[in-house]
């Protein structure tokens, strides 16, 4: 039987608990939190992300298996793997520079998924500070794009059906930091009807697209996981309701109703018991969070798990991003 995928997102004083319980099973667990620090676990594939959390003063976000996990670390990625997926985080010093330091972290995360036989990304996401800063007169995002779009074609990737879903935020400081989920079998990438593919934005986003699809469906065994992308206030390729958070808001809800809808059309389950949501919003502005946090309580009731965290957003006229995780228990 292949190994069902397994998260959880968990506050402050339950972390030592959930991470007994996942001992021997644990792929990996990333911390956020505006003053992250002390204990790393040793051994573990454990990243910090100084973003500040809103309503909480940080928060894990726990990845494991039903399987026992292997541990691993090889071109600086610490990771760990079941039989058919493959969890992975890899962090470096970041100042200048972006659009390299973005490159050399892609290849080595080629390298890492080719060279131990889970060549299919299905899932990355990318934290790193400044990112609506300006870096030898380019915004470091478009640097990050730049970098990432060109080590996935020195890699032979093909950029399209294949690629990975994924995020990226600005902290406030500290590492580039890059997490990521590869399986031995390919996901299903799905596109959303209301928004071009980010792999064909044009030019006027930056020199080089964007490289992520909007989501991923994998299915392991009886278990369907969908990995939802960062989504935001964009119809077509454009930012709509620019300085009106609420609106953006509404807009981003229907995006992910309409990739639900594709999801749905693959073969995922509804929303209802048969899946378990997990989401994360991020808020350029900490005063939207209580608004923020009602209406999606409203829309996606008291089942989803939902956390919220301060962050700046790749474009400077979005207000908010949200991303998520669906999946179903497998067994
Ligand atoms: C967008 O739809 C908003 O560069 O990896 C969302 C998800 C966004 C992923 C990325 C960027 C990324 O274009 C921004």
């Amino acid at each position: 039987m292949p190994s069902t995928l397994q998260l959880e997102y968990v506050c402050d004083g339950e972390i030592g608990a959930v991470l007994d319980r996942s001992r021997g099973h644990l792929l990996g667990a990333i911390e956020f939190g505006a003053a992250v620090g002390g204990m790393p676990v040793s051994g573990t594939p454990w990243a910090r992300v100084r973003m500040p959390v809103l309503g909480a003063s940080k928060f894990v976000e726990v990845w494991s298996s039903d399987h026992p996990t292997t541990p691993f670390h090889d071109f600086d990625i610490t990771g760990a793997c079941t039989g058919n997926l493959l969890f992975g985080v890899v962090e470096v010093p970041q100042g200048g520079n972006i659009g390299a330091a973005t490159y050399g972290v892609y290849e080595r995360i080629f390298d890492c998924v080719d060279q131990r036989g889970f060549p299919h990304l299905l899932r990355l996401w990318n934290y790193f500070p400044g990112i609506n800063m300006p870096e030898d007169g380019l915004e470091r995002y478009r640097r990050f794009s730049v970098g990432r779009h060109e080590a996935f074609l020195a890699h032979g990737r093909t950029i399209g059906r294949e690629t990975a879903a994924a995020c990226a935020l600005g902290t406030e400081e500290g590492n580039l930091v890059v997490y990521f989920l590869a399986a031995r079998a390919p996901g299903a990438a799905l596109e959303n009807p209301r928004q071009i593919s980010a792999y064909a934005y044009p030019a006027q986003y930056g020199p080089r697209s964007p490289t992520f699809s909007r989501a991923m469906l994998a299915g392991s065994g009886g278990q369907r996981t969908l990995f939802i992308s960062g989504t935001a206030s964009i119809v077509g390729h454009e930012t709509v309701h620019v300085g009106d958070a609420a609106k953006q808001l509404e807009e981003t809800l229907a995006n992910i109703d309409a990739l639900s809808e594709q999801a749905v059309g693959h073969g995922m389950p509804q929303n209802g018991p048969a899946r378990q949501l997990f989401l994360k919003a991020y808020l350029r502005h900490a005063e939207h969070f209580p608004a923020v946090q009602a209406r999606l309580r409203e829309a996606f009731g008291s089942q989803a798990r939902i956390v919220f965290l301060r962050a700046d957003i790749c474009r400077t006229d979005l207000l908010l991003e949200i991303e998520g995780v669906a999946l179903t228990s497998g067994r």
